[in-house]
C-alpha cells in the first residue's frame, strides 16, 4: 500500500499545567504543541504531535522554530511524494539539518496514519511486546521540601513506581535526602537538566554527595552538548549517569555508552527526531545490555500515546515519565484519555495507529493558530 499525503493540518494547541514546573533553568504553566493531522490522496488519516517548547531553554528548537520548519521544510518536501513506509516519508526531509522535534511530529502523523491504513497498532508495527507499561513521575523543583514530600506521598499513593525530582545546585542534597529518608526503598532519582559543570569544584562535590542516596541514576548532570565530561564524571561516581539532552541520534547513543559517558539513555521520541530512530537507540541499547526508559515532554494525549507505544519494546525495563495525562492537564486532545492504574498504563495493541483518538473539536476550541498545507510541494500553501 501506497501513501501520497494530499494535506497536512497544524494546529498550535495550548494547554494550562495543573501545576506550574520548575526545572534548573526555569518555570512554566502552560504549554503550546503543534498537533498535526495528515491526510492521504486515498482517505487515510495520521496525526503527530511536536512537543517543542515555546522558549529555547530544553533545546534549541521552539514552537515557533518548529512550525517555520514544518510549514516551509518538512511538509512541503513530503506532500505529492509517493511512500510505503514512515522511514520513506522521513528519507523526504534527510537534507533537514537538527530540527528533530520538528521532524518528529511529522513522522508520528505518517506512522499513525500507516498503522491506521493497514488496521494495526503502531506498538506491534515498532515491535512492541508489553500489554502494560510501567509509568513514574517527573517532579518539578518545589518551593519547600515539605511540598515536594506532599506531591511525592501524592504520586506514590497513586500508585506510580518511580519518582524522579528535578534538582540544580543548592537544591538537590536537602531535598533528596528528605524524600530518601521518608520512603527508603522507592525508586528515586534525579534530573539536573545541564545544571552543573565540571569546571566548578563545588557543582562536583555536590554530585558526588548523591552518591549516598541510592539513586536509580542521575540525568543529565552536564552540558546539553556535552559527551566527554560525562565520561569523567561517571568515573567519579557510583549512580549511574542518564543522559538525556545529548543524545539526538542512534550516533550519538553509540558514542557515548563507547565513551563511558551513562550507563542509561532516556529515550525521547521528539529529541531522536521520531519513532523509527527511537527504536533504533532501542536496539542498540539492547545489544549492549543496557536499560532505557521513555522519558517526556509533557506531551498532549496524541505525543503521549507515541510515548506508550515505543514504551511497549522489550528494553524499556525501567519506568519511564510516561504517566496519565491528568497529571499534567485537566482535559486531554485525545479520547479515551490516558490514565495509569496502580502505575500502570495500557498498550492499546488492538486498536489501530497510536491507539488513542484525536479529538478535532477539542483541538480547535484550543488552537490559537491554524495552517493548512495542500497540494502539489508548497503551490496551494497558504501562509500564516
Ligand atoms: O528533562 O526530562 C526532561 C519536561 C520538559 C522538558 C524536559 C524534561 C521534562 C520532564 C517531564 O522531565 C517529563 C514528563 O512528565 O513528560
Ligand atoms: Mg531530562
Amino acid at each position: 500500500m501506497t501513501h501520497i499525503l494530499r494535506s497536512v493540518e497544524l494546529y498550535l494547541v495550548r494547554l494550562p499545567l495543573i501545576r506550574p514546573f520548575t526545572t534548573s533553568s526555569h518555570t512554566k504553566d502552560h504549554l503550546d504543541h503543534i498537533l498535526l493531522r495528515a491526510r492521504d490522496e486515498a482517505g487515510a488519516e495520521g496525526w503527530g504531535e511536536c512537543a517543542s517548547a515555546a522558549d529555547p531553554y530544553y533545546c534549541s528548537e521552539t514552537t515557533e522554530s518548529s512550525w517555520h520548519i514544518l510549514r516551509d521544510f518538512l511538509i512541503p518536501e513530503l506532500l505529492g511524494v509517493s511512500w510505503d513506509h514512515p522511514d520513506e516519508a522521513a528519507a523526504s526531509w534527510a537534507k533537514v539539518r537538527g530540527n528533530n522535534f520538528a521532524k518528529a511530529g511529522l513522522e508520528m502523523a505518517c506512522w499513525d496514519l500507516f498503522s491506521r491504513a493497514r488496521g494495526q497498532s503502531i506498538a506491534d508495527f515498532l515491535g512492541g511486546t508489553r500489554a502494560e507499561i510501567h509509568s513514574g513521575v517527573s517532579l518539578g523543583i518545589e518551593p519547600t521540601v515539605a511540598s515536594l514530600l506532599e506531591q511525592v506521598e501524592r504520586f506514590l499513593d497513586q500508585g506510580y513506581r518511580r519518582i524522579k525530582m528535578k534538582i540544580g545546585p543548592g537544591r538537590d542534597l536537602a531535598y533528596l535526602r528528605a524524600v530518601r529518608e521518608r520512603w527508603p526503598d522507592i525508586l528515586l532519582m534525579a534530573d539536573a537538566n545541564s545544571a552543573y559543570s565540571l569546571d566548578n569544584p563545588t557543582d562536583v562535590q555536590a554530585l558526588r554527595a548523591l552518591d549516598d542516596l541510592n539513586l536509580m541514576m542521575i540525568e543529565q548532570p552536564l552540558a546539553d552538548d556535552d559527551i566527554v565530561d560525562h565520561a569523567r564524571l561517571q568515573a567519579q561516581l557510583t549512580t549511574p549517569i542518564c543522559l538525556d539532552e545529548s543524545i539526538h541520534s542512534v550516533h550519538d547513543a553509540r558514542k557515548a555508552l563507547d565513551q563511558g559517558s551513562c550507563r542509561i539513555i532516556n529515550i525521547k521520541v521528539s529529541r531522536l527526531g521520531g519513532l523509527s530512530e527511537a527504536r533504533r537507540v532501542h536496539d542498540l541499547c539492547s545489544s549492549r545490555d543496557v536499560p532505557v526508559w521513555c522519558g517526556g515532554m509533557h506531551e498532549f494525549g496524541v505525543g503521549r500515546a507515541a510515548n506508550v507505544a515505543i514504551s511497549s519494546l522489550p528494553g524499556f525495563t525501567l519506568p519511564g515519565d510516561v504517566s496519565g495525562s491528568d497529571r499534567a492537564y485537566r482535559e486531554d486532545i485525545v479520547d479515551p484519555p490516558i490514565r495509569a492504574h496502580s502505575g500502570a498504563i495500557e498498550v492499546p495493541r488492538n486498536r489501530p495507529g497510536l491507539g488513542f483518538d484525536a479529538n478535532l473539536e477539542r483541538i480547535r476550541a484550543r488552537a490559537v493558530r491554524e495552517l493548512v498545507l495542500e497540494g502539489e510541494r508548497r503551490l496551494a500553501a497558504t501562509h500564516a
